[in-house]
């Protein structure tokens, strides 16, 4: 699994704060808890309120005098995900996200190619999310040929077929899973497959059961990256397990020892 922390998102209120007053602690604090736990991204997310692509050139200049980990830099505007990218200090990174208008796709493939970078395609348009799964299913192939025609290989593309909260649109998590399913069809390789893991406990009790049960779930359809809380270590057991069952890891009585000390080893990490 790919993980990528969440938590340098200005949806929490000290996040939202240090970046409001330029104070870099908080984002130190969280980009070396999150490398310590494991994350192989960084997701930076400067918030809906901010409109200033100076702020996120600011966040990435302060992760990556933090900690080595790789970024994904988190906005729908293009010119704030310039702003992100240009300030990278050659470390590989993540476009997150385009969504499937072709307006998006225009100003955001490029930017994915000239700096080398992987992308996040979102299963949205000018209409918003779709609630069925064969609009889906039709956004992110689109996403993901106009991804493949610019030069993109499988590898470097994501999908992510937007992943609802529970308790708001109960009938939405099993049809995400069945697009899953049909996006590791779309080629061979495929895509990489990843959601927003926290949106889907966003105002439950039980976040941590929700999202954990969740993940198997979708892991055994094909997802293989997350958005997530890499600081939750009843989550990252379960990931564990769920590749040992899927046998992408070999048995040993030790195998979840194992496991945890490999994340924690990762580079940025603990030693
Ligand atoms: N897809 C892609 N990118 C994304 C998302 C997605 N980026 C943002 C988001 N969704 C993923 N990140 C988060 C981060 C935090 C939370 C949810 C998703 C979260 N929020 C709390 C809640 O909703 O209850 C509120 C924050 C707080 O506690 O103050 O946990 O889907 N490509």
């Amino acid at each position: 699994m790919i993980l990528i922390g969440e938590r340098i998102n200005a949806g929490f209120k000290d996040i939202a704060r240090a970046i409001r007053e330029h104070d870099p602690a908080p984002i130190i604090k969280w980009a070396k808890k999150q490398a310590e736990c494991g994350a192989d991204y960084l997701d930076l997310n400067i918030g809906a309120a901010s409109k200033d692509p100076g702020d996120m050139a600011w966040l990435v200049e302060v992760v990556q005098g933090a900690v080595p980990t790789s970024i994904s830099i988190d906005s729908n505007k293009p010119e704030i995900l310039k702003a992100g990218l240009k300030a990278l200090d050659g470390r590989p990174a993540i476009v997150n996200s385009t969504t499937a208008d072709d307006e998006k796709l225009e100003a955001i493939i490029p930017l994915a190619v000239e700096y080398n970078a992987g992308l996040i395609g979102v299963a949205m348009d000018e209409r918003g999310s779709p609630q069925d799964v064969e609009r889906r299913i039709e956004l992110g192939a689109k996403i993901f040929m106009a991804a493949t025609e610019a030069g993109l290989p499988p590898e470097r593309i994501f999908l992510d077929p937007i992943l609802m909260p529970i308790r708001f649109m109960q009938d939405q998590a099993t049809k995400v899973l069945e697009v899953i399913r049909q996006y590791t069809l779309l080629s061979d390789p495929p895509p990489h497959i990843s959601v927003g893991l926290s949106n889907i406990c966003s105002k439950t009790k039980e976040r941590s059961l929700i999202t954990r049960t969740f993940i198997v779930m979708a892991m055994a359809a094909g997802l293989d990256a997350a958005i997530c809380d890499v600081t939750d270590e009843a989550l990252l057991d379960a990931i564990a397990t769920a590749e040992l069952i899927l046998n992408k890891e070999i048995y040993s009585d030790g195998y979840l020892q194992a496991f945890r000390l490999r994340r924690g080893t990762r580079s940025g990490g603990r030693s």
